[in-house]
């Protein structure tokens, strides 16, 4: 998962420090480093008979430790600390851009996050108990955390507030997933006790209504549905009746595909949220398709307005960048995503669960 990001990450991260460090000479604070150095020294004295390369490694290990430790801490210190180089930041700042484009992050996320730690950084000096490797891990990750920090949802918390019955409409260009995270979401709320109507509302593709019913059956949820071609808007609008007259909590409202520049498909979007004016909209968006999956966010949006995003198959998605750069740019947050085929495989997104894949 994220493969591709995580590993363009971690080799930014294992430059040497020496590449971004000012020479000590051109620094007058450095005149304070004796001093400071001096208790490791001494810590470091019983060791003496250790090789040099077993020193250096104890000493990178202390200095990691020491770091991980401080890490809640802020890195940067307003005097007698080291500075960056502002030519070498620069370098190291372009190869994060390459990294993460090549990750498929979107072009206004990779700015945000280049600029982030370009700010963070320049002409700072950091304090001595890092190195500047690790003021720059530090950094990247705190300008990662900023972009993912605006994407989260806490749909639980949010679908207990709701007026019953809660209408969530769902869509998103053929195959990205639509029909299972509905039937995944349908048996998270039933797990929860609350009670489900499925909507057939693709009734373009043949063999549609046959896959959702079948997940109907094995979830044991109700199912409304017309024949193939009929009005979707006409089905979601009897489920939803069907849901008052039944006192039921939720009706999820599944909608065909097609592409997302198919205007037929638009309009049809746009009819079934007149009708039945949903509670949500969850635009589901296969991570896989990476840059293109923010650009059909966008028409979907557009169209019907977004609430939120289900993104899908991370399981496989080996790259990364539609999950970091997706909410950022629609402005919309991702609730979930799916990460496999059964029923259970859908986790609530949040930063810190994402941050934990990325650089864990
Ligand atoms: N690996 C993986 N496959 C998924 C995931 N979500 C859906 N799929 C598969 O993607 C295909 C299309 O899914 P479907 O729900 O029919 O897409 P729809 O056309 O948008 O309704 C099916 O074979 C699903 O099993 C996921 O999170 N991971
Ligand atoms: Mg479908």
């Amino acid at each position: 998962m994220f493969g591709t990001l995580k590993n363009k990450l971690k080799n930014l991260f294992k430059r040497t420090p020496k590449e971004l460090e000012k020479e000590p000479e051109t620094e007058a604070p450095e005149a304070a480093a004796p001093e400071a150095a001096a208790p490791e020294a001494a810590e470091r004295a019983p060791e003496a008979k250790l090789s040099r390369k077993e020193r250096a490694k104890l000493a990178k290990q202390e200095k990691k430790e020491k770091a991980e430790r401080a890490a809640k801490e802020a890195p940067m210190v307003g005097a007698g600390g080291k500075k960056i180089k502002e030519d070498t930041l620069d370098d190291l700042l372009w190869d994060l851009e390459i990294a993460l484009m090549e990750a498929d992050v979107a072009r206004p996320v990779v700015e945000d996050i280049r600029n982030g730690v370009r700010e963070n950084l320049l002409g700072q000096r950091h304090s001595r108990q890092y190195t500047v490797d690790q003021v720059i891990e530090i950094s990247i990750k705190n300008a990662v955390h900023d972009v993912l920090k605006v994407n989260e949802f806490d749909f639980d918390a949010w679908f207990e507030k709701q007026e019953r019955p809660v209408s969530i409409m769902f869509v998103g260009i053929n195959g990205t997933g639509k029909t299972t995270a509905i039937a995944k979401i349908a048996n998270r709320l039933q797990k929860n006790g609350h009670t489900v109507v499925l909507a057939a509302g693709d009734t373009f593709r043949a063999g549609a209504i046959e896959q959702l019913t079948i997940h109907a059956d094995r979830l044991g949820c109700r199912i409304v549905k017309h024949t193939q071609n009929s009005d979707p808007a006409a089905v979601a609008f009897d489920a939803v009746e069907h849901a008052k007259a039944k006192k039921r909590d939720a009706v999820l409202i599944d909608t065909a595909g097609r592409m997302q520049t198919n205007s037929n498909l638009i309009d049809e979007m746009k009819k079934i949220v007149r009708v039945v004016k949903p509670t949500l909209k969850i635009f589901v968006g296969d991570s896989l398709a990476g840059n293109d999956a923010v650009e059909q966010a966008r028409v979907f949006d557009d169209a019907v307005g977004v609430d939120a995003v289900i993104l899908t198959k991370i399981d496989a998605d080996s790259k990364g960048g539609a999950a970091l750069s997706i909410a950022h740019t629609i402005g919309k947050p991702i609730a979930f995503v799916s990460n496999g085929q059964g029923y259970e495989d859908i986790v609530k997104f949040n930063a810190d669960w994402m941050m934990d894949r990325l650089f864990n």
